[in-house]
């Protein structure tokens, strides 16, 4: 099993610039080849969760500050275990979270229920995305990237 761990570098040691020193944080342990992996506020507490993808499955860890990261089950089905990015896609104000070319939409009650898989969603077969706001018009943009042969970065709105 593998540690999912964060680090806090310190500040006063960085500011010397001669050594870093890390406190070392264990949120969780997990299988292998985990990816997909993003830290976003998942039930929309104030704080950062974490998300990761493992084998076709998707699941996160709450953020509980003082206490032990609580693990979830996000979600199962898409057919791809690259391409991770949360972004809230439907406007509802809750990250929803694409992979590959699908998504799982946050139902408003994430430590409950599961997010709801949407397939099909007409994107390029692609490896990595990005939420970025590219035309302008401050909403965010999704920018795939495929290692397909054939096909091209694209970004849909
Ligand atoms: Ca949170
Ligand atoms: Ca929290
Ligand atoms: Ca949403
Ligand atoms: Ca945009």
């Amino acid at each position: 099993m593998k540690k999912i761990c964060w680090l806090f570098p310190l500040l006063a040691t960085m500011a010397s610039a001669q050594s870093f020193d890390f406190e070392f944080h264990e949120i969780g342990r997990h299988g292998k080849l985990m990816g997909q992996t993003a830290l976003v506020d998942v039930d929309k507490d104030g704080d950062l969760d974490w998300v990761y993808g493992l084998r076709g499955e998707l699941f996160w860890y709450e953020n509980q500050n003082s206490g032990p990261w609580v693990h979830h089950k996000l979600g199962s089905g898409a057919k791809t275990d690259v391409g991770g990015c949360p972004i809230d896609i439907n406007g509802d104000g809750w990250f929803d979270f694409m992979v590959g070319n699908a998504w799982y939409e946050n139902t408003g009650n994430p430590r409950q229920d599961e997010f709801l898989l949407h397939t099909d969603i007409g994107t390029i077969t692609c490896h990595d995305n990005i939420a970025v706001d590219v035309n302008g018009d401050s909403k965010l943009d999704i920018v795939a990237v495929s290692n397909d042969p054939g096909q091209k970065t694209a970004y849909v709105v």
